[in-house]
């Protein structure tokens, strides 16, 4: 069997790059635990300057989690989805608060669990192939992996836009929105991890000079009319506004929110709203470790699943069907804290930073 992160220390970079080519590099339990066990044991390595994530062969940079997984154990007691969520969120966690440099190279799709590992990263690299989305409201989930923090505090009302429609960006705009750092052609990529293992120390300079300037920014049409038509958070008010506006933009985006779990909206909508306002990114990963071992359980989490990405229907039938049906009190029952001794806690380690 081939292992699925490739791990290896090269001229002063630990380099993990994801190697499950068959599943667009999607994270399994195995993975994120790997990826955290390098990462711990390089903060005391003095061989270790810095770190680079990537992917190596083949398209797309992770599209993901192993959503099937997930909704199978959802469908039993949920334990092997929480034990996943458990340590994605801890690698979230330590890579939000590493002390030393850190690097993600966004080159392709780059999903949930793709964004989970680049935007705590202090240098994001997109290209013209970067594709990053935040599409969990298409298969019953929410925007975890710290979307509750990362998106929350986009310009305007762009994440609101993002969790709602699943709206996929692509380099410029990722560059423009500061979810990348740097704008860097493909083609130039590997000179640049070459460079960087010439100079670690470096990383700024090195980055700099492979940088490309970014074609046409074109969310930076459309902000305006996101931060009005999105102001609310109320899934029904945004759902009105768009059927009010005139433009043929605003109808398209109504038609593709219509085709997302209203439960899952109306969780993402105060995910947001709720991220907005914590104090540290542990609490932010301690409350969606606790909605996301009760989403996974939810009707629309298999629907979505089943629909999207198993029988590849496309037509999965939500429960409650309706934004309206959607209830306060079922949003309560979702987001409620777990007793202490459940709740998700942050790598010892780490605990100190973030
Ligand atoms: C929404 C999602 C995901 C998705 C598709 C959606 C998601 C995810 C994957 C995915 C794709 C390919 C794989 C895989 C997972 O697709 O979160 O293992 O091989 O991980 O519409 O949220």
């Amino acid at each position: 069997m081939t292992d699925d992160v490739l791990i290896s220390v090269e001229r002063g970079i630990g380099r993990l790059r994801l190697n499950r080519p068959k599943a667009i590099h999607a994270l399994t339990t195995a993975m994120c635990e790997k990826m955290s066990e390098a990462l711990l044991a390089w903060l005391d390595d003095d061989n270790v300057e810095m770190v680079v994530i990537d992917h190596a062969e083949g398209r797309g940079f992770c599209a993901g989690g192993d959503v099937v997984m997930l909704a199978r154990s959802g469908n039993t007691d949920a334990d092997e989805a929480k034990r996943f969520f458990f340590a994605e969120y801890r690698l979230n966690h330590l890579l939000f608060s590493y002390p030393k440099p850190t690097l993600a190279i966004m080159d392709g799709i780059t999903m949930g669990g793709g964004v989970g590992i680049s935007l705590p990263c202090s240098y994001r690299v997109a290209t013209e192939n970067t594709r990053l989305a935040m599409p969990e409201t298409s298969i019953g989930l929410f925007p975890d992996v710290g979307g509750g923090w990362y998106l929350s505090r986009l310009p305007g009302r762009v994440g609101q836009f993002m969790v709602l429609t699943g709206a996929r960006l692509d380099g410029a705009e990722c560059h423009y929105l500061n979810l990348a750092t740097h704008y860097v052609e493909q083609s130039g990529i590997e000179d640049l991890v070459e460079r960087l293992m010439v100079a670690p120390g470096r990383a700024t300079g090195a980055l700099g000079a492979a940088s490309a300037p970014t074609p046409e920014v074109k969310i930076e049409q459309n902000l305006a009319l996101i931060a009005r038509l999105f102001a609310s958070d109320r899934l029904e008010e945004v759902l009105a506004a768009l059927e009010q506006d005139e433009s043929e933009w605003a109808h398209t985006e109504l038609s593709t929110i219509r085709t997302k779990s209203p439960l899952s909206c109306k969780v993402s909508l105060r995910l947001l709203a709720d991220g907005a306002a914590r104090a540290s990114f542990a609490d932010e990963m301690r409350a969606e470790y606790a909605l996301a071992g009760r989403v996974v359980r939810t009707h629309d989490f298999r629907e979505g699943v089943r629909a999207v990405l198993i029988d590849k229907t496309g037509d999965p039938q939500w429960d409650p069907p309706t934004a309206e049906e959607v209830t306060q009190e079922m949003l309560d029952v979702l987001f409620a804290p777990l007793p202490a001794s459940e709740e998700w806690t942050p790598f010892p380690e780490a605990e100190t930073v973030a």
